[in-house]
């Protein structure tokens, strides 16, 4: 196995030669357990601590390795390993927790494909596909739809669900697939590229595992079996992990989730809605709020059925989270500055009085 297996790509190599890197060996972190991570290199696979000076600077989630992070490394003993610096992240898929810890969480990094699973017997829901989209599209990804158990409900059900996703979301694929059946299996292998890392997105239970040791023909991960008379299955991936496949393709393996709260300062949200972003150029009003306004082309295309209402409603309400969140963002800075400010100014008067 080389480095490009892994995912390694020239700009990395790039960037550790011009900061002084190649004194340390280059991995992927695989997997992440309360501040000890495994990394992986052509070598094998290593247990890993981050230095103590990556700790005491850390300041935020952002700063500390995760699932998908390349890093350079040091051996300190036969199978563990020290972090030294992590590498500039390519793209990083984050959302924003929910409750009163809610800080943002990494979901994976340096990920080129995102497989947004749904299952289509209780688990379709068009709203929140969009924000699974939107998370994408904010960091950058691709997104691609997976439909799961279509062995489980009609046909023409599954083709309805299609038809829904087509009408709102243009530009993404869609694949109905059952890893009951093997059916949209190949299909789905047939997209994987070697060397590129994709990850796997979706509530609890829609099979997310189950389709990873499908591609891989081999049991990588645990998966469930979840009662048939409550379906109601627990989380059974309970960390993110990084598998390489071995017919070429790195696949980043989540536990469910339940909420998807949208941390996006990016755009995302922008490029999920660009049919509403469009016609909002359009408005007569400059600061239309397309909600009673004359001559306001989204009203307008709702009510001649161009676009979907429902379509319409999700996005104001993201929309709405994604300013709160902004202004929450914007708040924290506002007093971390202001924090800094006083901190200088003691500093300072200490300093004239000549301790
Ligand atoms: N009928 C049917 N069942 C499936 C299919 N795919 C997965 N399952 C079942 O769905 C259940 C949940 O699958 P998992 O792969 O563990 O789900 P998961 O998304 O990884 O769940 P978490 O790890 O909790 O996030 C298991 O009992 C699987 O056997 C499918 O295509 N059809
Ligand atoms: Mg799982
Ligand atoms: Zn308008």
């Amino acid at each position: 196995m080389t480095l490009e297996d892994l995912g390694y790509y020239n700009e990395l190599e790039a960037y550790r030669k011009e900061h002084g890197l190649e004194g340390y060996d280059v991995g992927r972190v695989i997997s992440e357990h309360k501040e000890r991570y495994g990394v992986r290199t052509p070598e094998g696979t290593f247990d890993a601590e981050i230095i103590g000076n990556l700790r005491y600077t850390a300041q935020k989630r952002e700063d500390f390795p995760a699932v998908g992070d390349w890093v350079a490394i040091s051996a300190y003993d036969d199978d563990k390993v020290l972090i030294h610096h992590i590498l500039p992240r390519k793209t990083m898929i984050a959302r924003q927790a929910v409750g009163k810890h809610a800080e943002l969480q990494i979901i994976a990094t340096n990920i080129d494909y995102a497989f947004i699973v749904q299952s289509v017997d209780r688990d379709f829901n068009i709203n929140r596909l969009e924000r699974y989209l939107t998370i994408c599209h904010t960091a950058k990804v691709t997104p691609i739809i997976v439909l799961n158990k279509i062995d489980l409900i009609e046909q023409a059900d599954v083709e309805g669900m299609i038809k829904m996703i087509k009408e709102r979301e243009k530009e993404v694929l869609v694949f109905p697939i059952s890893n009951a059946t093997n059916e949209g299996i190949d299909q789905i292998k047939e997209t994987l590229n070697p060397g590129k890392t994709y990850c796997l997105l979706g509530s609890s239970g829609v099979g997310k595992s189950t389709l990873l040791n499908n591609l891989s023909g081999d049991d990588l991960m645990k998966t469930s079996h979840i009662s048939e008379s409550t379906q109601r299955g627990r989380h059974v991936t309970t960390h993110r992990e990084l598998k390489i496949l071995e017919n070429g393709g790195i696949i980043i393996d989540n536990p469910g989730m339940r909420e998807v709260g949208i941390a996006d300062t990016e755009g995302g949200l922008e490029v999920t809605f660009d049919t509403i972003v469009e016609l909002s150029n359009e408005c007569k009003f400059k600061d239309c709020s397309h909600t009673s306004e004359i001559g306001c082309a989204v009203i307008e295309a709702i009510e001649n059925g161009e676009i979907d209402e429902g379509l319409y409603e999700n996005y104001l309400k993201m929309k709405r989270e994604k300013e709160h969140y902004e202004s929450t963002v914007a708040e924290k800075r506002k007093k971390d500055k202001d924090f800094g400010k006083m901190i200088r100014q003691v500093l300072k008067s200490k300093k004239s009085r000549k301790f």
